[in-house]
Formats: structure tokens, C-alpha cells, sequence
């Protein structure tokens, strides 16, 4: 049952889409206050799930997140924000219940932080919609809640291939090469990611035409290999005399405007930019049109990025540290002043006075942006989804954001941001999943090898044995951060079969994921979702259930051959050197020491369950679904959803054939 209770003057988030008549009862289980905040007193062995896309375990108790859209290079374990807010929680314990709070603005969730035993969610203001779900359980939660948000983003088949990205590919040739070296050295390839340097001075919707001198006949060339071109769209636009886009938001009234009326001005990559509007209708229309300049050349496929939106600095704000500074070094500079100094410097960057600076355009009414921040984002992917689905209308677009609020999920996907070449960012991607499978993300998936730092051969091996099970499997660095194509390595011959292996799973990953989307479910969960009296189950944080019929427990320590797993029942466990190299063994419920060698991929299988299984190809084109062979249990049938892979997805669509 879903409960609605609403609070003050609520911004229309459209979060939901559901329409719930709001509820006169008084609110249950937490207890309210008259600074607007909402309590609720732990067991000591409740567990809290959700939130999305943020840091630490999959119990978020113990800490204290922020909903405040962020571009934060920095997942450390002490911030407080990542890119996305998805504000869904799932109490689990003495009393079971999920909680929504639906809230545009800056929104604190201390669980656990302040005092150990109590959970205080504090909104920035009281203007907001508190939903309660109660159910028989958490699946039933979720599902609940899914319901009433909307069904989640189905991509093209294509997407589910391996993809290679890289801030700073310089030009067509670079990108030709990433193609020819994937297929020299045998590793599947179906698409390949454009960063900002494909564009004319970051302008969006421009190509350089001296680096990029015929997008179209490239974009053309990749396909007919297999490969799709994918480029990134900034959300800040050029301020440039005789740019078209600059000038048609200028014109039309398009771009957020400061306090004064003007158009309100930030600077990111491409120097000096203004910020469409996207909480206002038309200005979402004329930006997401202009998608269709891509699209024409052959493009079938899009991130979006800096979409929180980030801000390096403001004008107003660099002249008053300019000013500050040089007052500091006028005077005899002292330690204090050193510091005061480099802070106010380190400060410009992502600022969050900025976001009260500037004001969107809501049929008529101008609204702060800092009270709508976190659906700025949502918004931006809003745009390119709804055009293009009038200017493509016979196939599904590949969409993905790097900032998102619940709602976001219906129009694409997200990647999970700019995280480091370390150990610790395999676990904190995977721990990530189950909250925003709840949240309604099933497209999501981390940069593989990670984003920032220098990667190793090992760290590669081992996360792309964890990201071969996501649905965005993605390769992804960071200008001048090492090479991390896997062509590169040493053994390539071994992360090719690693790859491979995925084209494998493919059948069986789009078939899971079309399950979830369709039907409101979660496609990786937490063991303890399946094993409610399994109090073992509950503990476990670094092994998740993969669909109906896997659980995965991937490597994440350097230098860790194997592994302690737990299996809340028993399972058949999967060895693979390659597609053909496959050995099981039934192994019973209980603790086990795995050994996994650095080129071996190795996964469970639940009991009485089998899986579709391909052959290895070279792209998704290749995938035949007459070849399958089942892998598991004996005698154990698989429900498989395969449909053509492109034309967008009806409602009511379950092509369920038995295998
Ligand atoms: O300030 O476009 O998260 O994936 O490579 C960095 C350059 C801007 C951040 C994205 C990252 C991308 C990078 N972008």
C-alpha cells in the first residue's frame, strides 16, 4: 500500500506518475518536528537500503548523505554527494517500509550519523511529498514503488555490447584505430564513445570539422563493422556570436537568467556558457530538436554530461576572490592567510552559492534554481528522449546522464561517474547497484578500469569480470591517465575471452533486463532480498543476485586469487577461461574459499535454475538466438524475452518463449 502526504507547496518534481489521492492520516512511523524533520528510531539490527547513487555499503546506516546533484570526482567514503539524488529508502527490520521523499532541493538524510540509534531526514524547506510503502516484503516494496514512478528506460540491443571510451581520442583516425586494434587483437567491440574533443571548441551539436572532417561517413564506416559512434552533449552552451544554438536561446528566452533578467553565465569546458533551461517545456523541445543534428548524420546513441549542472566558476564570484586575493598578497601573506587563499580558490569549482544565482522558467513563474537543483539533470535527458522519440520513432535511441533524479530512469540510463583506477571503486560501483535498481535505473554500469588514475592489467582483469555482468559495459579514462584500451595489456588475449564471455551472457542479460523493466523488478539485488531468514544473508555486501537465476561475487583486492563467498543456498559454480573452457561443481549452502585466478571468470548459478548461453561473436549484430545452449541445473528450463532488439518497447510486451 502507498500512503501520500504532502507538505507545504511541493515543486511538481513528475517523479511520479502516478496519481495518489494524499492522505489526511497522520504520518507513520516516523515522528515529525518543527524544524521539518523526519525521525525514525533503529532497532539495532534494522538495515536501511537505497539512495541511489551514492558512497559506502549497501546498509546505509552510519553515515550522512546529501541530496545535492554534484559533479564529485571524488567517491571518497566521506562525501557527502555524488551526481544523482534518488531519495527512495527501504527500512528493513523491526518494522518494514520503503519511503520516498520527493524534493527538487538540498535534502539531508543522517542515518545513523548524528546519533547511531536514530534517522533524521531533513528537506532544506517543508515543501515536499512524503510517500510510505508498506508491503510484504522488500521485492514487494520495490515493485510497489516502481509502479508508481513509471517504467524504467529499455536501450537498443546494441547497447549491451562492449563499448571503448576515452577522454581525449584527438581525431577519426584515433578513433578508426580503436576499431582495427579491437579487431586485431579479437575483443568484441560495438560501439565507440566520443568525448568532448570531437566537438568545435565543446560547442554542442557542432563536430570539428578539421579533427572530425566527415562525422557521417565515419559514423557509417563503424556501423557497417559493427560499431556504433556514441557522443557526449555538454549541458552548458558556448557563448558565441554566430553559433546557432547560443544565439536561438538567446532569442527565444531559452537560457536560465540571473537575478536581473539577463542570461545567467558560468564557465565549463567550453569557456563561457549559458545554461538551457530545462525545467521550462519549450525550451526542453528546441534543445532536444537539435539532437536531430547528430541523429542525421547517423547517430544512434548519447551521454550527457556535466548536467548537475557543474560550474568550474562564476564571473561575479572569481572577481570577488580576485579581488580578496589580492588583498591577501598585498598584505604580508601569513599561514592563515595561505589557506584562506588556496580555499577560496579550490571553492570556485562546484560552488553551491552559484545555485542560488540563477532562476528557471516554469510557465511563467521564475524558480530559484537552487530549490529545483536536483532535476536539472533529469530534465536534460527529458529533452533528448522526447525529441527524439518524435524524430526516430521507429527505434530506441541509447541514452544515458551523468545527473539524475528518480523520474530520469523512464528516459535512460547513468553511469556512475567519475571514479579512480583503485580497488575499492569495483565494490563501490557494485554496491551501488541494488539502490538504484530500486530507484528505477536498470541501464547503469561504472567506468570500467576506472575513470581518473592510472589503471593496472590486474584491476582491469577483475573489473571487467564484475562489469561483464552490468548492462552498460563501458571502458572509460581520463585525459592523461594511461592507455587503458585492452589491447594495450599484456595478456589482451586473456581479456578478450573475458569480453567474450559477455557476448555469451548477452541472451541472457537482455533477457533479465527486459524482465525487470517490464515488470517492475530489480535485476541485481542483495542476497537478503531473496533470503529474508537468512540472518547470514544479511550481512553479506560484496555478493549480489543477478536476475532470478545468478549471484556474482567478483574480486576486488589486489592481489586476491580467491575469495571467501557465502551461498544462502546451494549453487553450481561456474568456472570459465573462455566461452568453451567451462567447468561446474554443485557447491552446498554455506561459506566457501574460491580460488579465481586472475584470467578465470567464475559466477554461481542457483539451484534447479539454467541459463541461455551464445556462442562468442565479435558485436550483438552477430548474436544468433537460435544457438543458444542452456547452462546449469540439469533438466531446468529458462524463461527467455527476446524481441527484434530495436523498435521501441510496447507495455504490455512479454515475448516469453521456454528454453
Ligand atoms: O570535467 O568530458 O564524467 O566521463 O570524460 C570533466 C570530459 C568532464 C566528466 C565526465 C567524464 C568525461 C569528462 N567530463
Amino acid at each position: 500500500m502507498i500512503k501520500k502526504y504532502v507538505y507545504g507547496t511541493p515543486f511538481p518534481t513528475e517523479a511520479v506518475v502516478k496519481d495518489i489521492e494524499a492522505s489526511d492520516d497522520k504520518l507513520s512511523f516516523f515522528e515529525t518536528d518543527d524544524k521539518g524533520s523526519f525521525t525514525y528510531t533503529f532497532a539495532e539490527d534494522d538495515i536501511v537500503y537505497g539512495l541511489g547513487e551514492q558512497i559506502r555499503g549497501i546498509n546505509k546506516r552510519g553515515w550522512q548523505y546529501v541530496s545535492w546533484n554534484y559533479d564529485n570526482p571524488n567517491h571518497h567514503e566521506d562525501a557527502r554527494s555524488l551526481y544523482g539524488s534518488h531519495n527512495f529508502i527501504i527500512i528493513s527490520g523491526k518494522q518494514t517500509f520503503g519511503a520516498f521523499f520527493d524534493y527538487a532541493g538540498e535534502i539531508e538524510f543522517d542515518i545513523g550519523y548524528t546519533k547511531r540509534s536514530e534517522m533524521k531526514i531533513t528537506p532544506k524547506t517543508s515543501d515536499l511529498i512524503v510517500y510510505i510503502i508498506t508491503g510484504d516484503n522488500e521485492k514487494d516494496i520495490v515493485k510497489q514503488f516502481r509502479g508508481l514512478i513509471g517504467r524504467s528506460y529499455i536501450p537498443p540491443f546494441w547497447a549491451f555490447g562492449y563499448g571503448q571510451s576515452r577522454w581525449g581520442y584527438k581525431n577519426e583516425q584515433e578513433i578508426r584505430d580503436v576499431a582495427q586494434q579491437h579487431k586485431a587483437a579479437g575483443i568484441p567491440l560495438d560501439s565507440i564513445y566520443l568525448d568532448i574533443d570531437y566537438m568545435e571548441r565543446y560547442k554542442d551539436f557542432t563536430v570539428d570539422s578539421e579533427l572530425f572532417p566527415n562525422l557521417e561517413k565515419l559514423a557509417e564506416d563503424m556501423k557497417a563493422q559493427g560499431i556504433y559512434l556514441v557522443p557526449i552533449i555538454d549541458a552548458g552552451v558556448k557563448i558565441e556570436d554566430g553559433y546557432d544554438v547560443y544565439e536561438e536561446g538567446v532569442r527565444d528566452n531559452y537560457f536560465c537568467k540571473n537575478a536581473e533578467g539577463d542570461d545567467f553565465v558560468g564557465a565549463v569546458w567550453p569557456g563561457k556558457v549559458h545554461f538551457p533551461d530545462f525545467l521550462n517545456p519549450e525550451a526542453r523541445k528546441w534543445f532536444g530538436n537539435k539532437y536531430s543534428v547528430l541523429t542525421s548524420l547517423g547517430i544512434e546513441g548519447f551521454w550527457n554530461d556535466m548536467n548537475e549542472p557543474a560550474i568550474f566558476y562564476t564571473e561575479d564570484r572569481l572577481k570577488d576572490t580576485c579581488a580578496k586575493i589580492e588583498k591577501l598578497t598585498s598584505e604580508n601573506m601569513g599561514i592563515n592567510e595561505f589557506f584562506e587563499f588556496t580555499g577560496m580558490v579550490a571553492g570556485l569549482n562546484g560552488n553551491k552559492g552559484d545555485y542560488d544565482k540563477f532562476y528557471h522558467n516554469v510557465n511563467g513563474r521564475m524558480v530559484k534554481h537552487s530549490d529545483v537543483h536536483n532535476l536539472y539533470g533529469m530534465n536534460m535527458t527529458r529533452s533528448a528522449f522526447e525529441a527524439l522519440r518524435e524524430i526516430c520513432p521507429e527505434k530506441r535511441t541509447l541514452f544515458f546522464s551523468r545527473s539524475s533524479y528518480i523520474g530520469a530512469h523512464r528516459y535512460g540510463g547513468i553511469w556512475q561517474g567519475d571514479n579512480k583506477s583503485w580497488w575499492s571503486h569495483i565494490l563501490q560501483s557494485m554496491q551501488q547497484l541494488p539502490a538504484l535498481n530500486m530507484a528505477g535505473f536498470l541501464f547503469t554500469g561504472s567506468d570500467t578500469g576506472g575513470f581518473g588514475c592510472d589503471t593496472t592489467e590486474d584491476l582491469m582483469m577483475r573489473w571487467l569480470q564484475y562489469s561483464l555482468f552490468t548492462p552498460l559495459f563501458r571502458n572509460h579514462s581520463a585525459l592523461g591517465t594511461r592507455g587503458q584500451e585492452l589491447y594495450r595489456f599484456g595478456n589482451k588475449g586473456a581479456a578478450a575471452e573475458i569480453v567474450k564471455i559477455r557476448y555469451c551472457l548477452i541472451p541472457y542479460l537482455y533477457s533479465e533486463y527486459l524482465k525487470a523493466a517490464l515488470n517492475d523488478e530489480m535485476i541485481f539485488k542483495p542476497l537478503a532480498f531473496d533470503f529474508p531468514e537468512d540472518e547470514m544473508a544479511k550481512q553479506v555486501d560484496d555478493q549480489l543476485l543477478l536476475g532470478n537465476e545468478l549471484m556474482i561475487a567478483p574480486i576486488y583486492k589486489q592481489n586476491a586469487f580467491g575469495r571467501y563467498v557465502y551461498l544462502p543456498e546451494e549453487m553450481l559454480l561456474v568456472r570459465m577461461k573462455s566461452c568453451e573452457n567451462i567447468t561446474t561443481e554443485v557447491l552446498p549452502k554455506g561459506h566457501h574459499y574460491v580460488d579465481i585466478p586472475l584470467d578465470e571468470l567464475v559466477f554461481f548459478i542457483r539451484k534447479n535454475k539454467a541459463i541461455p548461453f551464445g556462442k562468442a561473436v565479435e558485436h550483438t549484430a552477430a548474436i544468433d538466438k537460435n544457438t543458444l545452449r542452456l547452462l546449469g541445473y540439469p533438466d531446468c528450463l529458462y524463461e527467455l524475452y527476446s524481441d527484434d532488439g530495436y523498435s521501441p518497447v510496447p507495455d504490455n510486451s512479454l515475448n516469453i518463449s521456454m528454453l
